[in-house]
């Protein structure tokens, strides 16, 4: 590397993801990627994580000190933030050069220039392309770059392509690590420092909510055994640390890899905890390696239902056995691994039945007598909603919303997070409600919402017994939904009615149980 090279800063900067107190920070692990691949060449690199360190005073003071600045736009909640970052430093810098990189500039480039105060995006994959960047290769040629040029924007191809084997371990030594915990969700390790690790990217799968076939066009990149093991071990020693999500896309996907990586892990008695993430199917066609996995360390494993509903389903291009999920949920709480059932609603095609079919598909699942963090308890609980879908930029989903759907989040990124109803599907607006259960008192409905007030606390105020029974004792069950909203209730958001009346056919649904 020569003087004038290695004379280069860059800073990274991961916004604030707004609206979004229920989840911890996630650790930035996409800028651990590529500074760790800069920091290989010999570049100076730094990090600050807004989510830990809001330093938004002083970052015209940081960044004057750098080359470039990397802002990681990993969730839209967070782009509003990562403009205004970028507007302060380049109006008092300008000399510093803004690149966006992550989820949302890749699939929307033009944005970060016009509004964002970019000088280039990179779309896809960042470590090589940056590089590139920084020593001058000639831009038509970097791979994943936009830039404007005469007066035009170029948009070259999204760089889909990685060789995790080849790429250096994330440079989490940037980051204040004590400050990332819960990862492996269940007690009692949930309590200790955890770390996002990825040891394959890209997934075979097309849902139409998601974003990974759009960046890996359903090809998978994985890791070796070997270089997963080699990693895990420099974590324990560099880091001393022993918890893990590993946040593949299908972690099981590649079964002798997995196979291989816990016999490692045994035989070299490496006492780590993890967790995981798994399409169904995956999972139940692996029921066997369960014993492996148990004593290689798995506490936890995510899996994305979404929905019970075979219509829904169909909508979102995902085909989950409902017979699969109630075998694999039990084979793992036999053995203590915890089930993390991941829930969606309000996806297209979404009705009072779909919801109400969730809920009674939850409710017979086995009991487990293993503790999860508190955040996540209302996640896979029976009556909770779960996430809710979200048309994330550049999905099909995004692609279709305005014929499925009002999409109540269009013009407000900060709402596009899942503890939020950002989309409302026509289908359940549509829908006509159904009052299948005879109150005759507000005392007498109240008995019956305390079965779910955890849930409803996420929600709603602590007053909501007499807002549902105005509903319940209101709503005309001849008319649809969104007339009902538009002729009685719309002294109230949309999105808060929607949501109780999805709280009323959970309860309708407990109701009839009795
Ligand atoms: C694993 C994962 C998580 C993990 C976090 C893992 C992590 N630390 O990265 C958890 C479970 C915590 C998580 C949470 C959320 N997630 Co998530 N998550 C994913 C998933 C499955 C993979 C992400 C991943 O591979 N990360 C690993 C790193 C290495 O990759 P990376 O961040 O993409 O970084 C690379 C490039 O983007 C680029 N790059 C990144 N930053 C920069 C910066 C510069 C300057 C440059 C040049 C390049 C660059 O280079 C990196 C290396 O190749 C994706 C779906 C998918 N398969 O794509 C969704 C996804 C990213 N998540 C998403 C969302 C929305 C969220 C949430 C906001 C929840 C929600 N649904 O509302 C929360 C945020 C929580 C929080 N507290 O911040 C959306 C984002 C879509 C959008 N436009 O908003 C995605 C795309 C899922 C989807 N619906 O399609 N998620
Ligand atoms: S299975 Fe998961 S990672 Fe794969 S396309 Fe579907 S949501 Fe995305």
């Amino acid at each position: 590397m020569n003087k004038k090279k290695s004379r280069i800063k860059v800073l990274f900067i991961s916004p604030l993801v707004k609206n979004n107190k229920e989840t911890p920070p996630h650790f930035p692990l996409g800028i651990a990627y590529v500074a760790a691949y800069l920091k290989s060449k010999g570049i100076y690199v730094k990090a600050i994580d807004f989510n830990i360190d809001n330093k938004e005073d002083k970052i015209v003071a940081i960044a004057k000190n750098f080359n470039y600045v990397g802002v990681s736009v990993f969730a839209t909640a967070q782009i509003n933030h990562g403009y205004y970052l970028a507007q302060r430093i380049k109006t008092n810098c300008p000399k510093v050069k803004i690149v966006f990189g992550g989820y949302h500039p890749s699939f929307l480039p033009e944005e970060a220039f016009k509004i964002g105060f970019a000088d280039y995006v990179i779309k896809g994959h960042g470590e090589i392309p940056f590089y590139e960047l920084i020593i001058g290769k000639s831009k038509k040629n970097i791979i994943g770059l936009s830039y404007f040029e005469n007066g035009t924007f170029i948009h070259n191809t999204i760089n889909s392509r990685t060789n995790l084997n080849k790429l250096p371990f994330p440079a989490l030594e940037l980051f204040k690590l004590r400050k990332y915990q819960d990862d492996v969700h269940v007690m009692p390790y949930a309590k200790y420092t955890a770390i996002d690790v990825k040891s394959s990217m890209g997934c075979p799968n097309n849902c139409s909510y998601c974003s990974a076939p759009l960046i890996y066009k359903q090809k998978i990149y994985y890791k070796t055994p070997q270089k997963m093991l080699k990693e895990i071990k420099y974590y324990i020693e560099r880091f001393k640390i022993r918890y893990f999500h590993f946040e593949d896309e299908n972690w099981l996907i590649d079964r002798k890899r997995i196979e291989r990586f816990c016999d490692l892990v045994i035989k070299n008695k490496i006492k780590i905890k993890y967790a995981f993430m798994s399409s169904i199917n995956v999972m139940y066609d692996n029921l066997d390696l369960v014993g492996k996995l148990k004593k290689s360390g798995c506490v936890c494993i995510d899996l994305g239902l979404e929905t019970a509903d075979e219509d829904v389903q169909k909508n979102i291009h995902k085909s989950n056995s409902l017979e699969q999920l109630i075998k694999v949920d039990s084979v793992l709480k036999d053995d203590q691994i915890f089930p993390f059932i991941l829930i969606m609603s309000f996806n297209v095609g979404e009705t009072l039945n779909s919801l109400a079919r969730t809920t009674e598909f939850m409710l017979k699942l086995k009991k487990s007598d293993l503790e999860t963090i508190e955040y996540l308890k209302t996640n896979s609980s029976p009556y909770g909603f779960g996430q809710f879908a979200t048309p994330h930029v550049g999905t099909t989903f995004y692609k279709n919303r305005k014929k499925s759907g009002i999409f109540l989040a269009e013009k407000n990124y900060d709402l596009h997070i899942w503890t939020k109803p950002s989309f409302l599907p026509y289908s359940f607006l549509n829908d006509v409600p159904k009052i299948i259960k005879n109150f005759n008192s507000k005392k007498n409905m109240e008995e019956y919402l305390e079965t779910f007030e955890v849930d409803l606390l996420r929600y709603f105020d602590k007053d909501y017994a007499k807002q549902f029974w105005n509903l319940y004792k209101n709503i005309d069950s001849k008319k649809s939904i969104y007339k009902n909203y538009l002729e009685k209730f719309n002294n109230i958001s949309l999105e808060k009615y929607v949501l109780m009346i999805g709280m009323m056919a959970k309860l309708f649904l407990i109701c009839s149980k009795k």
